[in-house]
């Protein structure tokens, strides 16, 4: 019998869960190469971490391994009901929460390896987290896409850490009522821009005025297995501010308020690495909760031992 030892939290809204003991061995090197050894080789412990009857499809897994690079303190691997991420923004800051629950973390700064750069978490002394994440960009401005049964869609595609298509102009309405026909838009727009020469945009991000006080926008974020982000998305927000950014629409150090579709914030600023690739250090600022401390059993009695998966 599989024992796997759970921090559960929630920021803003969406889950992580923290894999402390009991995953895969994945060996040294870097953190690129240990994903591609746990796709390959280990795949069942994601399903069987995330999917239902353990998790569900929200739900966001982050393993803690050994970091590669020496100036980090820890690393941790992303994944999802179908896939790895690169870098995950709400899952860094609520890793960040169930070490301070597990008292293995006082406020401070941490230095965390990932599959696609370093990146930094602070843990203020409030409770509130800060990351700042990997160097992010737009790399198609004002792309039109052909969607059938839509029509004509245009937005930006932009990195933030994961690859997102990026829409303001749509006639949707963001708000939790209308969940599954924003799913649905995004479901179709994904599948038209991956047919149309960018397969690795696997996020859809849309847009639109929020009615918080304070906040600078609602968003939507539709996840590559068709889960959408209860919190503001940390990639996704990241990336909304390098097209800020490249716009001249956010000057470098104000703050940046994404409201996510329940209602959680996140606020986002950037300072410039190199304006004119328009590339920018994004800082992304959350809370988070933790829900649960569990250990898993994973038996090979259970017909569902290793997850429903699709
Ligand atoms: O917060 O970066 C994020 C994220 C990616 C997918 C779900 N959340």
């Amino acid at each position: 019998m599989q024992r796997i030892r759970v921090i559960d939290s929630h920021t803003g809204g969406e889950p992580t869960r923290l894999v402390l003991e009991g995953g895969p061995d994945l060996g040294d090197g870097p953190l690129a190469g240990r994903v591609q050894r746990f796709r390959e080789r280990f795949d069942a412990y994601r399903s069987a971490i995330v999917n239902e009857p353990r998790g569900s499809d929200p739900l966001v897994g982050a393993m803690l391994v050994k970091p590669d690079r020496a100036d980090c303190d820890l690393g941790v691997i992303f994944f999802n009901n179908v896939d790895y991420l690169g870098m995950c923004g709400h899952g860094t800051i609520g890793l960040i929460a169930s070490l301070k629950h597990a008292g293995s973390l006082v406020p401070g700064t941490v230095k965390i390896d990932t599959p696609v750069g370093p990146i930094e978490a602070q843990l203020h002394p409030d409770g509130r987290i800060s990351v700042a994440n990997v160097m992010s960009y737009r790399s198609v401005r004002r792309l039109a896409v052909e969607v059938p049964g839509i029509g004509a869609v245009t937005g930006d595609v932009a990195w933030g850490g994961n690859w997102f298509f990026l829409i303001s102009e749509h006639n949707q309405v963001i708000d939790l009522p209308h969940v599954e026909a924003l799913t649905d838009f995004s479901w179709r727009v994904r599948a038209a821009i991956n047919a149309q020469g960018h397969p690795q945009v696997d996020h859809i991000e849309l847009f639109s005025a929020s009615t918080l006080r304070g906040a600078d926008s609602r968003n939507f974020v539709l996840c590559p297995g068709k889960a959408y982000d209860r919190s503001p998305c940390g990639t996704g927000t990241s990336a909304k501010l390098a097209c800020l950014a490249a716009d001249g629409k956010l000057l470098e150090g104000d703050v940046w308020v994404q409201e996510s579709l329940i209602g959680s914030t996140f606020e986002g600023r950037y300072r410039w690495l190199d304006r004119d690739k328009g590339q920018i250090a994004p800082s992304i600022t959350g809370t988070a909760y933790v829900t649960g401390e569990s250990v898993l059993h994973c038996d090979p009695e259970d017909p569902f031992c290793w997850g429903i998966r699709a």
